[in-house]
């Protein structure tokens, strides 16, 4: 793949025999000049493991609430009750609002919210309840490993027994927020007032032991140095070696406006694709990698393709995260949009459900 005497042949020898790359490689390939060398290999690896096919799927977000108690520095989107701006949608509401985007081929809602001070475990047990009745083909991926921590909290329950209950009124798998960056002092830095990286992880092989599979992220382009990049997505293959359960990594680009850091100008083109390029590299046993087009911008996201990402996610139509953070990739993208931007890339769409099965029309 790459000349004999290029510096990170020793590595290309390892992606085409497709063994394990170590701490030190994956810093080597961190901080290489060479950018579309470390892309020839991502792409060799994203190829050896899923062909031509890229995935996508008809999604929509649901955000509960924005009323968050923890102010992270890293998030806009988090306020307290009382701010003109918050909302906090009971779960008619949350019905309510899922009807008026829904349309038949609609196969997941992505649930995620803010931590409430005022909500009971109750309320979140009934937004689910709600949906599922309201949908019930409906996948319902809710709830980052921070609020099912918290929902342990404020029920008073164990994590699994939390875990259980919400299982119980609908929830079908996790997504992968909340994982920012596992060093300390970083995330000391980003998010003083959350969980620790230790506990997210702990959390997460929590729902994949009782059975569920979530996702994983990883928070780039702030004020981390690549050897927490490497850090942190050894800690998430450690943890998959561990319990397995992760379907899909997910590395989400720092918006910085109306955030703490708003000073900063976050990740720019390289810095995304050599993200991307070297989560595929290193974890080498979770299955997809997603250039979320929301966070990376629709164009990199497309060339993110080539650079070792297998899917896009989905048509989200009303996406608050980002946005109020300054994301300017738009809010939605139609099924032709997608698979558009998938064949530009000389590739193949495939219409996914969220657990990864084809539901692209036969013939
Ligand atoms: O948990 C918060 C991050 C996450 C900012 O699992 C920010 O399929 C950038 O996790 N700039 C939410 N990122 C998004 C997320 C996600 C999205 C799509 C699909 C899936 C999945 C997961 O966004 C948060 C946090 O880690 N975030 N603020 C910001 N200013």
């Amino acid at each position: 793949m790459l000349p004999k005497n290029h510096p990170l042949s020793d590595i290309a020898l390892k992606v085409e025999a497709g063994q394990r790359l170590s701490f030190e490689e994956g810093l080597r390939l961190a901080e290489t000049p060479d950018l579309p060398a470390l892309g020839v290999l991502a792409n060799h690896a994203r190829e050896r493991l899923h062909g031509n096919d890229v995935f996508y799927n008809v999604n929509r977000h649901v955000n509960p609430t924005n009323v968050c108690y923890v102010g992270c520095e890293l998030c806009a989107y988090g306020d307290d009750p009382n701010a003109p701006d918050a909302w906090s949608w009971s779960p008619e509401e949350c019905v309510e609002r899922a009807r008026k985007n829904f349309t038949p081929d609609v196969s997941e809602f992505h649930i995620v919210g803010g931590l409430h001070p005022r909500w009971k475990f109750p309320v979140y047990v009934e937004i689910l309840q709600a949906l599922k009745e309201a949908f019930p083909t409906v996948h319902l991926k809710a709830f980052t490993m921070v609020e099912i921590d918290f929902l342990a909290k404020i029920g008073k329950l164990a994590v699994p027994e939390t875990i259980a209950a919400l299982r119980e009124a609908g929830l079908d798998s996790c997504p992968g927020g909340g994982a920012e960056i596992f060093d300390p002092v970083i995330r000391e830095q980003i998010a003083s007032k959350k969980m620790s990286g230790d506990r997210w992880l702990e959390v997460a092989g929590l729902v994949h032991e009782a059975g569920l599979k979530s996702n994983c992220t990883m928070l780039f382009g702030h004020i981390e140095q690549p050897c927490h990049w490497v850090d942190h997505l050894v800690q998430l293959r450690e943890q998959q070696d561990r319990t397995g359960g992760f379907q899909c990594f997910i590395p989400l680009a720092f918006h910085p406006a109306n955030t703490k850091y708003e000073h900063l100008s976050g990740p720019d083109l390289t810095m995304k694709l050599r993200v991307v390029a070297l989560s595929r590299l290193l974890l080498d046993n979770i299955p997809h990698v997603k250039a979320y087009w929301v966070m990376l911008g629709r164009e990199t996201a497309q060339v993110a393709l080539r650079f070792g990402a297998n899917d896009l996610d989905g048509t989200v139509v009303d996406e608050r995260v980002t946005f109020m953070a300054g994301g300017s990739a738009g809010k939605g993208m139609t099924v032709e949009e997608i698979r558009a931007f998938i064949t530009g890339a000389g590739l193949r769409p495939v219409l996914r459900d969220t657990l990864y099965n084809s539901l692209e029309k036969v013939g």
